[in-house]
């Protein structure tokens, strides 16, 4: 595997930071996950600017542009020969000093990481997730916008963990005030009469591009969907329930702290908006054009 790091390709065994880098540190940095099917980027742009939005939030400096991110992530996929897979695009605040002051850090560094991600069992994409509510809260937005896709994923490590204490596959994580924020790793959508509801991102979920991909598909389908705060209780009497990511994609949930939601199996729109979704990442993306020398 070759891996990019600040414009130069380097054997995994040689793809090496400093100890002193601050993404290390502190978790100073941000990064995104993004996929690719058919030779295809999915939704490059978007991920790009997200990245570029979460790194201007945290006064961080990317000393390229937009198009040459977009540019060299590329070039990292083809030269590992990938048609199909999982990106994961770093930026670190750099190597500084012992010490939080960032403005010590000379310069920000790019890693780009072509590879693939399996975020649960390949069956559950079939038979559906079971879900467990974290007592670990998201934090409040007052605190750290839940749009910075930070390194530090501490809170969403720690619910990970109860989720699979507690037997699940995935954890479902409420905000300060109890209100259904997303999982850990991915939004969340249920069913209920025909009609899709999320929780608005204000409720402390990350605005996903898997989300947002999901309104789009509904209006293309003609299936309604709004925005509303939920609670557990929302959760345990929907008809349906699925959750959304670039790592997770779109899968059903079908149990949450040992309720059964539905019948227990994928639900009928779950199963659309899946179809839909895996029409549109094997059609769609910036193509990974062979490269013409
Ligand atoms: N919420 C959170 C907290 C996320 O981290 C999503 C929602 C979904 O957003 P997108 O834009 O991907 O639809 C994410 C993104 C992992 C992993 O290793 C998880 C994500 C991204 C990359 C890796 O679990 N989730």
């Amino acid at each position: 595997m070759k891996i990019y790091i600040d414009g130069t390709l380097h054997e995994e065994a040689d793809a090496k930071i400093s100890v002193f880098d601050h993404g290390l540190l502190y978790g100073d940095g941000v990064f995104e996950g993004i996929r690719f099917y058919n030779n295809r980027v999915f939704e490059l742009e978007d991920h790009i600017s997200r990245l570029f939005d979460s790194a201007k939030s945290i006064l961080l400096n990317i000393p390229m542009s937009e198009a040459e991110v977009s540019q060299a992530l590329i070039e990292t996929i083809r030269e590992n020969g990938l048609t199909k897979g999982y990106v994961r695009l770093i930026i670190t605040r750099g190597k500084g000093t012992l010490g939080l002051n960032p403005f010590q850090c000379q310069k920000s560094s790019i890693i780009i990481i072509a590879s693939s991600i399996a975020l649960y069992p390949e069956e559950k994409y079939q038979t559906g997730l079971v879900m467990v509510t974290c007592s670990t809260r998201r934090p409040t937005p007052a605190s750290l916008s839940p749009q910075v896709k930070s390194l530090n994923y501490l809170n969403n490590v720690m619910a990970k963990v109860e989720a699979i204490n507690g037997g699940g596959e995935e954890g479902l994580m409420l905000n300060e005030q109890g209100f259904v924020a997303e999982c850990t790793g991915d939004n969340i959508f249920i069913v209920r009469n025909g009609e899709i509801i999320t929780p608005p991102v204000s409720a402390g979920s990350l605005d996903g591009i898997t989300r947002q991909l999901v309104f789009r598909i509904c209006q293309n389908l003609g299936i309604p969907i709004r925005e509303a705060n939920l609670t557990r209780h929302d959760i345990y009497i929907a008809h349906e329930c699925f959750l959304t990511g670039t790592a997770a994609e779109v899968i059903a949930a079908i149990e949450l702290d040992r309720r059964t939601i539905g019948n227990g199996k994928p639900g009928e729109i779950t199963k659309k908006v899946i179809s839909e979704f895996r029409e549109l990442v094997s059609n769609t993306g910036t193509p990974i054009s062979p490269d013409p020398s």
